[in-house]
């Protein structure tokens, strides 16, 4: 009998599944683990992507599984979003149609990789009783407070009649049409993720020490908190006229620069812009409105550029009148949407300065060379009144602000409120309805799911659920008049937000309840979450806004909802990612196929350590498998044991009791990458040692010993062939775990190396107690032959190594 992965796996995959081994039990007194790879988009069919992440997820679940923790390790699919409705165009299959038969296939994918995910916890986002629950969810945020309406900008396309995500849209066109893509302001739902931007920087000191530094970076830039003064400025008397608006706030970060300010810049859409723009010549105004139509994307591209708008505002401590223009860099929703400038000191307004001939004015002391550009560096003040002189004049200058009513200390963030609504079919409806009497209402919660239709055209033109009668017209939840349906659906991240508590969610009230407390207080949080690092930003931070969120509404207990984040490379080929567009993949498929599941997953973890990028090799593969086949090959002269031996050391010869240690070594190793290190490389070389040790020794009892070891540290990696020769050789339920035996390591001797001038002459075994000058005369002893009638000039002694004779 020769290694049959084919065989050896199906039949553990169909006893897996039959007897549903790997569903975590609801006895809430045992240590848990809750081990979570992010759930896959189904594309179709799994890339090496997936087996890497899935791969290292299922090593971690099984090997607490063996050390008898209860675990949770679920899949599920998330599965709507826009390739649906592209495949929809391109192919005329209905989008649930073509998700749900990528699910059904890439599940079976799954369990043919030998994945130990619980059957019985398996979701797909689209499925309608996750709706009704997120619905549910989304109206309890509502209540809360934590959802609004409102109108803001988006991307349109007025050929295709639909809102365009930024990456849709290619140098300012629509990537469908090929038409210009206009800015439209278009009302849509928003979740205050703003007023969570506190806790969600302080929250990340929580994780310093278990998620990967990088992703604690992105978090907190992408959050983006700027401390710094928020005043009021005021117009002068005739800009006041001409605008009916007294003035209007700025923030800077620069307070120590505030006798710098020379002008004042606006964003386009600042309300002072509006209310003068009539006023402006047409040339003005067609440079206003042409920023205006620009995406922001576009505007950041753009050179510098800005239009002056004749008005004034008055410096708040010299009293200077200063030139107000619009800017196409000021961003309308950051901070006041207003910059107070100060070209001597910052680059953009330096440049800006530049092209409108405005002269500047250093501020800071330094030996800067100003034809250079502007000098942004801190230090001493000068020329700033009262203030010249100061150092760190940041604080001083807020507080004078502050004590003198002119303006406060603020903080700002870069994070902005959450826009969910997306014009599409294939997603989860909101659930609100639009009432002529009641105004805006939620859908009654007996009312949920809320479905989508299926009878659906999709043309990628206009919006399938606005154009669908029965779908669209509805009645008031509250008064029970004719009401029109919001027809709008959730972005897909709010599925990706909330998925891993519902999988916490106990089974026995999977249909009933969003999310069990008792079982998600046990189950959460999620002790390791492993996926891409593509997810460091939006998908984590609004699953930790999320989970903060059904925290204060009661649902959840914890804080964070990952305890440790493991961010996996990528899978590369010739120095490239896989990918279509490169025509390099390599379909897991293939490798299932020609080597079973086992070299497959062996390999993934073999080939680099999970956060590194993992570069494919065919010779690597190929090396897996002979390391397979010769585990298979080398048991069948193993004894087959119901009880480990009891092994003596000191009845052992050299190549037993080096055999002994490479297992026991890798043993210790095994304890020491799961636990810690996750360098699953390491353990499998050293399994690779342990195995060749056995091999090239021939104690049956050592044998049968390093098998029992080897197949329990392997298990986690290549689960089917550990099980199958377990289960031929061996009692494993009276045999698990297995612990270090230091007794192992112990040596009662050691081998010393006799050379004379360099050469090798001979071995010296010696015990290991013995002293320097006792081992240098039996070394003496032993090559004598060597030594007569020649002078010794120099004895080198390498402790425990090695001896060397320098003779003459
Ligand atoms: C004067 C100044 C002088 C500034 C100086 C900087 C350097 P962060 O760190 O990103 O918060 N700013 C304020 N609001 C803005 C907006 N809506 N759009 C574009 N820029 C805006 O940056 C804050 C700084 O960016 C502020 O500090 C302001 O310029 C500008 F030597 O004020 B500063
Ligand atoms: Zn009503």
């Amino acid at each position: 009998m020769s290694y049959n992965p084919k065989e050896i796996e199906k039949k553990w995959q169909d006893r897996w599944i039959k007897n549903k081994e790997f569903e975590p039990k609801n006895d809430y007194t045992l240590e848990k683990k809750y081990i979570l790879s992010m759930f896959p988009y189904p594309s179709g069919t799994l890339h090496m992507g997936h087996v890497r992440n899935y791969s290292i997820g299922d090593a971690k679940a099984r090997f607490y599984r063996l050390q008898g923790y209860n675990v949770l390790h679920p899949i599920g699919f998330d599965s709507f979003g826009l390739p649906a409705e592209n495949a929809a165009i391109k192919h005329k299959i209905h989008p649930k149609t073509w998700t749900y038969s990528n699910i059904a296939y890439m599940k079976d994918q799954l369990f043919r990789l030998g994945f130990s995910f619980s059957i019985d916890k398996i979701l797909a986002t689209s499925d309608e009783i996750y709706t009704k629950f997120e619905q549910e969810l989304f109206i309890k945020f509502y209540e809360a407070g934590l959802v609004y309406r409102k109108e803001a900008i988006v991307n349109w396309c007025e050929h295709d009649k639909t809102v365009l995500a930024n990456e849709q849209v290619e140098n300012g066109k629509c990537w469908r049409c090929g038409n210009e893509v206009i800015q439209k302001p278009m009302a849509g739902y928003y979740l205050k993720i703003t007023s969570y931007a506190k806790r969600l920087l302080d929250d990340l000191e929580l994780l310093k020490d278990t998620w990967p530094s990088q992703v604690i970076t992105m978090q907190k830039n992408w959050i983006g908190e700027s401390v710094g003064l928020e005043f009021f400025l005021n117009l002068d008397e005739n800009s006041k006229k001409l605008t009916k608006i007294d003035g209007f706030n700025v923030f800077t970060t620069r307070p120590d620069t505030i006798y710098g300010v020379r002008y004042i810049c606006l964003s386009p859409e600042h309300k002072i812009v509006k209310a003068i723009l009539p006023h402006l010549v047409v040339s003005k105004q067609e440079k206003i409105n042409h920023i205006l139509n620009q995406s922001l994307v576009a505007r950041q591209q753009s050179k510098i550029d800005g239009v002056n708008l004749d008005l004034f505002a008055i410096h708040p401590l010299t009293k200077e009148k200063l030139p107000i223009y619009v800017a196409n860099f000021v961003l309308n929703d950051y901070a006041s949407g207003a910059v107070m400038s100060v070209p001597a000191h910052d680059e953009r307004d330096y440049e800006f300065a530049k092209i409108f001939d405005i002269k500047f004015n250093p501020v800071i002391k330094s030996n800067h060379d100003y034809s250079l550009g502007a000098f942004v560096g801190e230090g001493e003040l000068i020329n700033s009144g009262e203030f010249s002189g100061l150092t760190n004049a940041k604080e001083k200058i807020i507080e004078f602000f502050e004590k003198n009513n002119l303006g406060k200390k603020v903080i700002n963030y870069k994070l902005k409120d959450w826009g969910i609504s997306r014009q599409r079919y294939w997603g989860a409806p909101i659930p609100m309805v639009h009432c002529a009497h009641c105004g805006l209402v939620p859908e009654d919660i007996k009312n949920l799911p809320i479905t989508l239709p299926d009878d659906i055209e999709i043309s990628g033109e206009g919006h399938p659920l606005s154009d669908h009668n029965s779908f669209k017209y509805c009645t008031c939840p509250k008064c029970g008049a004719k009401a029109i349906r919001e027809c709008d659906t959730f972005d897909t991240f709010f599925e990706s937000s909330w998925y891993f508590a519902r999988f916490a969610s106990d089974h026995n009230t999977w249909s009933d309840i969003a999310l069990d407390k008792k079982s998600v207080d046990y189950w959460m949080n999620v002790d390791e979450y492993i996926g891409g690092i593509e997810h460091a930003i939006l998908h984590l931070l609004y699953a930790r806004f999320f989970q903060k969120a059904l925290k204060d509404l009661g649902y959840l207990q914890d804080d964070e909802p990952f305890k440790s984040l493991l961010t996996q490379g990528m899978v590369t080929k010739n120095g490239e990612k896989m990918s279509k567009s490169k025509g390099n993949v390599v379909d897991p498929e293939d490798i299932i196929k020609k080597y079973g599941a086992d070299t497959a997953r062996m390999f993934i973890l073999f080939a680099a350590p999970p956060k590194i990028s993992l570069e494919w090799s065919d010779s690597a593969v190929e090396g897996c498998y002979r390391f397979l086949n010769r585990l298979y090959n080398g048991s069948k002269d193993v004894l087959k044991i119901k009880e480990l031996p009891k092994i003596s050391n000191e009845n052992l010869d050299e190549k037993a009791k080096e055999a002994r240690i490479k297992v026991y070594e890798a043993l210790k190793k095994y304890y020491e990458v799961f636990n810690q290190s996750n360098s699953f490389n390491t353990l499998i070389a050293a399994c690779m040692e342990a195995l060749n040790a056995l091999n090239s020794q021939n104690n049956k009892e050592v044998l049968s010993e390093g098998y029992f070891i080897l197949l329990n540290i392997l298990e986690p990696i290549v689960p089917h062939i550990a099980n199958e020769l377990s289960e031929i050789l061996f009692d494993r339920k009276n045999m698990t775990p297995i612990l270090v035996d230091e007794s192992v390591f112990i040596k009662n001797d050691m081998l010393i190396i006799i050379s004379i001038n360099g050469k090798k002459r001979a071995d010296l075994k010696v015990n290991i107690d013995l002293k320097e000058e006792e081992i240098i005369s039996l070394a003496k002893e032993k090559v004598a032959k060597y030594l007569e009638q020649k002078e010794i000039i120099k004895e080198i002694y390498v402790k425990n190594k090695l001896i060397n004779f320098v003779i003459r």
